[in-house]
């Protein structure tokens, strides 16, 4: 008996920075999510489909093994915990990094010494509140869902930790960035269960992504 595989993506640059990975394990979609509203979409492959949830949502998914493996940012990854996920491989696509950033001109070294308090607003609470514990610095976090750059500009924080990429949404909201707290890619992530009992199916995808990965 065939497996059935369920992979579970987001739609926009995960998917799209995803579909190399996929075209050299010989798996094509056989519908593109931005167009379709269609939340399963099937492959080329009879017993591989493809499912399109939430990017803060995809460990959820095949944490509990509805989906068998996605790809999900380490982003993603630190706030959800990891528990019943196998990380085999950084897929080094959606690239970017996660900082701290201020209103232009805001003394962010004066008031983020060792003992100081900071008002943080974010929606990576983990990473955010670990990085302050680090430096000492006492926070106040404000858990936000999108539209962080808003929160200096209206006096609900003193700083933003967010991803940046091209630093344009920074700069269209005159702030900065001015603590760099990791480099941000995807990975790929797997059921534990999932790994072990569809071993044969499973296993020659990881290693086309994995080849796939390091050209
Ligand atoms: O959008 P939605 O709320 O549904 O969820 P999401 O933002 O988590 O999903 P999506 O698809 O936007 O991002 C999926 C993954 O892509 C994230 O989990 C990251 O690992 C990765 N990634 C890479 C990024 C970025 N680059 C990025 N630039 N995710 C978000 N951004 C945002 C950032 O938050 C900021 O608002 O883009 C803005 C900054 O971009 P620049 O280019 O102006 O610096
Ligand atoms: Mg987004």
């Amino acid at each position: 008996m065939t497996d059935t595989l369920t992979i579970a993506l987001s739609k926009g640059r995960i998917f799209d920075e995803t579909l190399p990975l996929l075209a050299a394990a010989g798996i094509v979609p056989a519908e593109d999510p931005e167009t379709s509203r269609k939340l399963i979409i099937d492959t080329n492959h009879p017993h591989i489909r493809v499912v399109i949830v939430r990017a803060s949502d995809v460990p959820t998914y095949v944490q509990y093994g509805a989906a068998d493996f996605g790809i999900a940012g380490k982003d993603v990854l630190v706030e959800h915990g990891g528990s019943g996920l196998y990380q085999p491989l950084d897929l080094k696509i959606a690239c970017c990094r996660m900082m701290v950033a201020v209103r232009q001109g805001f003394d962010y070294a004066a008031v983020s010494q060792p003992g100081c308090r900071l008002r943080i607003a974010t929606k990576y609470v983990h990473t955010a509140r670990e990085h302050f514990a680090n430096k000492g610095v006492h926070v106040d976090i404000i858990k936000l869902y999108g539209s962080m750059e808003l929160a200096p500009l209206v006096g609900l924080s003193d700083a933003i930790v967010d991803l940046v990429s091209t630093g344009n949404t920074l700069k269209a909201n005159h702030l900065e960035a001015v603590e760099h707290i990791c480099d941000v890619s995807s990975r790929l992530i797997v059921n534990k269960a999932a790994l072990k009992l569809k071993y044969a199916a499973i296993q020659p995808i990881i290693e086309a992504f994995a080849a796939a990965a390091e050209q």
